[in-house]
């Protein structure tokens, strides 16, 4: 597992890693206080695989649907890719499996500096409702995300800062309640 960092606070393009120097590597465990889960599934034949149907029995996604990012595929490109990088919350969970490519999804931890956590083929993240993130593809500008969600699906993203909403308020106080 080398998939997740601390990231610098360079400017430059999203795109590129941001490692540190030296680098900061974020074990999975860390990622788990956080509420950000993580699984590595086969992406090869994904229609029939029995794991991912147990994960969305289990965990009750009955909603499933395909992005493909890139210009050629996806509509208002620019603008959409610019909103994935807006940080942000859901009042819901967000689940993304990744099919094809790679892509960078950046999750804020508790003392508020970034992870940067490295998703390829075969990967499935769910982050948390109410947590701080963003999205941006990497220098392989493509990727394919199977987008799950329990019930009718909801993407509104709230842009920070969202003290107040709720599911911020919630995923807050699940520290706390933590001993
Ligand atoms: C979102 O809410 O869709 C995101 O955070 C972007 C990642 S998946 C396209
Ligand atoms: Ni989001």
């Amino acid at each position: 597992w080398k998939q997740a960092w601390f990231m610098d606070e360079s400017d430059e393009d999203p795109r590129l890693p941001h490692h540190r120097n030296p680098k900061e590597l974020v074990p999975l465990d860390h990622l788990a206080e956080l509420g950000v889960l993580y699984w590595r599934l086969n992406p090869k034949d994904y229609e029939n695989d029995q794991q991912l149907r147990n994960i969305r029995e289990t965990r009750g996604y009955n909603y499933m649907d395909l992005l493909d990012i890139c210009p050629e595929k996806l509509e208002n490109y620019e603008e959409k890719l610019k909103n994935f990088y807006t940080e942000h919350i859901h009042a819901d969970e967000e689940i993304r499996y990744c099919l094809e490519g790679s892509g960078y999804f950046d999750v804020r931890d508790k003392n508020d500096r970034w992870i940067r956590i490295w998703i390829k083929a075969g990967d499935l993240i769910i982050l948390p409702a109410g947590i701080y993130h963003r999205f941006t593809l990497d220098t392989s500008n493509y990727v394919k995300l199977m987008r799950l969600f329990m019930g009718e699906p909801v993407w509104i993203s709230y842009n920070r800062p969202q003290e107040d909403h709720p599911a911020r308020k919630e995923y807050i106080e699940s520290f706390t309640k933590k001993v």
